[in-house]
Order: C-alpha cells, then structure tokens, then sequence
C-alpha cells in the first residue's frame, strides 16, 4: 500500500518537471486541449494509470505525446515513416505491375511519361530562347514578329496534333490488346460495390464472401463488376487498371497473374463517407490452394463446436443481425452487409480496415459508427455476456 502510495507521489513529482513552462511551450498547439486534461490529472491527482489512459488515447488519435521521452518519439516517426514507406511499397504501385494488363498499362505509362519529359524540355528550351532572344531584339519589335509565325504553327499547332494523336493511338491499340478472356476460358467472380464494402461471388460454385478476392495464380480470371448503390471504382494497382461499377451495368476487368500473393485494392472512385475506407485484398494463390478455399467457402457454416458457441448463435439469431447478415446453414438470410458464414478466414474487417482479431470484431460490434463513422451498420448493446458468447460463435466460422 505505501509502496502504491510513494509511487504515486514520485509520479507527481516527476510531471512537476516535465510538465513545466517550457514543456507547455514546446508543446506547441497539436491536441493542446487533450494535454492539458492529462496535465492537470497527473497533477492534482498523481494518478499515474488515468494519465497512461489518455496517453494511449492521445497516441491514437495521432497527436504528438509530449510527455514520452524523445527516444519514443523519434520511434513514433520512425513508426509513421515506415507506415507511409509500406503505402507506397510495391504491392500497391501501378508501376511495379505483376500481371499482363497491369505491365501494359505500366508501358503506356512510361511512354507518357518520357514524351511528357521530351515536351517539357522543348517547351522550357524555347521559353528561355524567347526570353534571350527577345532582350536581343527589344529595339527591333518587327523583325522579331516576322520570324514568329513558323514557330508557333509547329510548335503550337503541328507538334501538340501529333503527339496527342500517337498517344491516342498507342493508347486505344493497348486497351484492344488487353488479356479479354470471356466466361468459358476463365474463372469468373462476380465483385457487387456497397457503400462502403465489396460483395464477392463465384457463381459457379454458389460462394459468397467479402473484401477479399480469391484467384488462381497462372489463369485467366474474369470480373464482373456492378453496384448496389453508386458509383464505386475496382482497382488493384499492381494487377490491373481501374474500372468502375455503374448501377445497371456489368463491367468486366481481367486479371492474370503467375505470381501469388496478396495485393491491396481500393475503390477509386469518391462515393460517400467512408470511401476511404473501401478496401480489399486480391489473394493469389496456387491453383490447388484456391480449389480448397473455393470448397470450404461453398460448405454452409460449421456446427458451434460447444456451448459457448452453442448460445453465441442463438445470440446472433434472436439480435437484429438477422436482418442485414447471412450465415448459410442458419435462419439468418439477411442481404444489406457482408455474408458471415466464413468470417473466420478472412484477414480483414470492414472492407480492409483493421485485422480480424477477436478485439477488433468486438469493437466493430458494438460500436461500428466509431470506426466507419456512417457504416450501415448499427451499433448494438448487447449484455457482456452475450457479446462474448456471440464473439466466440464468430470467432468458429472459419
Ligand atoms: C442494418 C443492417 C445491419 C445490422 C442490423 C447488422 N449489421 Fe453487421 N454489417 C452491416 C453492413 C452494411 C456491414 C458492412 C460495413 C462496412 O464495411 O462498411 C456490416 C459488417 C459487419 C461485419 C464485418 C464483416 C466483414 O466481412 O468485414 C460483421 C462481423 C458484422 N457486421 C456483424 C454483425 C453482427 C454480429 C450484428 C448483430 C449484432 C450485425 N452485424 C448487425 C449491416 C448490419
Ligand atoms: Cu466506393
């Protein structure tokens, strides 16, 4: 006890310190408001878990925590930096592509981008030509306008016309080549956009899954893509182009690949709220990999393994989950959210946001709108007990 009390009072002590004038100042004026809670708990209280409490929060809302020594600090931007390095890594650049039409949107790419260097060279040597020459000539302002005329019907007229019709050109013939397997030589997945999540279908095999895209690695697949509600845009920059999901309309996009491997997409395509949280993962995998995952998605959901489970399913079936979420083998038929009967093998929640962790699936269920602030999802307020008994039934649909 006195042992809990003097670590308390060191603890004040030591926020005296840090927490001086020229600390507050440093501070500078990023989550000021949050700091100066936690400033006033550690010093009128020297209750040392309550500060740890809003450092934590402070650390997830992204505001700078002062209060750490430097040393962590400077692991903080280490942190940041390699978060924005690994958004950047070669999974997610269209100019690392890993399949046939992503290679040849990456040449159409580098085409553009050495003619565009080519022009802007030109361009810039002529601006600085004209600048010389034309302080060369101030006293003379008509020989200067004489010779104007030639430069600027090539280089304004004939030069502009043909480099946009050869990049057109280029352009169409690339879209004509594009690997366009049709439904007999290819697997086809049907990917149906949502506000804010990718419903995803093989009808050949009856499967229904979400967010993530499974795909043999060395054949053609073909996606047929549409929405349920706006506007969305399909695209995994490493395997192909963009294409967007128009309400009424099925568009087809074609990925092939040899290369397995997990590839991150998102909607590209501004479409509400949480557009930006409208993500999905291509899972390439060997051929006999995707078979097995393909027969275990087609399978209903499996039999809770015990009583916990047992009763986490009579949870969900009694709670309005029922209205929006299908689990197959169950009474629970509903269609506005993802299907759940394999929730279990997937990597992700919500479309990609965060890994699917027992702690995350609890969070997201009770409260989906602090995560996905509009998701179309309710938050619910489920007894202890319940939530639990319903995490581990989740938890089995593997
Ligand atoms: C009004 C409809 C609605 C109700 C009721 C509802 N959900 Fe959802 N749920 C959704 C929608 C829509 C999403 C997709 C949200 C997103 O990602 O933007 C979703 C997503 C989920 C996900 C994530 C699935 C995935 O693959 O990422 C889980 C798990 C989930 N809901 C469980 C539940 C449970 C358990 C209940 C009952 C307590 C419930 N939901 C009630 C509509 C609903
Ligand atoms: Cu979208």
């Amino acid at each position: 006890m006195s042992g809990a009390a003097s670590g308390r009072g060191r603890g004040a002590a030591r926020s005296r310190g840090r927490y001086g004038l020229a600390s507050r100042l440093r501070s500078g004026f990023r989550g000021r408001g949050r700091r100066w809670e936690l400033e006033s708990i550690v010093q009128d209280s020297g209750d040392r878990s309550e500060s740890d409490r809003l450092l934590r929060s402070l650390a997830t809302t992204g505001a700078t925590v002062t209060a750490r020594s430097r040393a962590s600090r400077l692991g903080l931007v280490l942190a940041g930096a390699a978060l924005a390095l690994a958004a950047c890594g070669p999974d997610q650049s269209m100019l690392s592509p890993m399949g046939a039409n992503a290679s040849r949107a990456a040449g159409l790419w580098w085409l553009m981008f050495w003619i565009g260097v080519v022009v802007w060279v030109l361009v810039t040597a002529a601006t600085l030509y004209a600048l010389v020459r034309r302080r060369r000539d101030r006293h003379d302002p008509l020989t200067a306008r004489r010779w104007e005329n030639a430069p600027l019907v090539w280089g304004g007229i004939v030069l502009p016309s043909v480099v946009l019709v050869l990049l057109t050109g280029v352009s169409i013939d690339a879209m004509r080549h594009r690997d366009h397997p049709d439904a007999s030589q290819a697997t086809v997945v049907q990917v149906i956009g949502h506000q804010w999540w990718w419903e995803v279908r093989y009808p050949e095999r009856d499967v229904v899954t979400a967010n993530e895209v499974h795909v043999p690695a060395g054949r053609p697949v073909r996606l047929e893509l549409t929405t349920a509600d706006v506007i969305h845009s399909f695209w995994v920059p490493a395997l192909a182009g963009k294409i967007d999901l128009v309400p009424g309309r099925s568009n087809t996009l074609s990925i092939n690949t040899d290369r397995p491997g997990v590839y991150e997409g998102r909607c590209a395509e501004f479409c509400g709220l949480q557009h930006a949280k409208m993500r999905f993962r291509v899972v390439v995998e060997p051929e006999s990999s995707f078979q097995d995952w393909l027969a275990a998605q087609g399978t209903s959901a499996a039999e809770p393994a015990d009583d916990l489970a047992a009763r986490g399913r009579q949870v969900f079936l009694s709670a309005s989950c029922v209205y929006c979420h299908t689990i197959r083998g169950t009474a629970a038929v509903g269609s506005v959210g993802p299907d759940l009967t394999h929730l279990a093998s997937r990597d992700t929640l919500a479309a990609g946001i965060m890994p699917n962790t027992k702690g995350h699936l609890g969070g997201w269920i009770v409260d989906p709108q602090q995560v996905k602030p509009g998701a179309r999802m309710p938050s619910s307020d489920l007894p202890p007990d319940d939530l639990q008994a319903l995490l581990a039934y989740l938890g089995s649909l593997a």
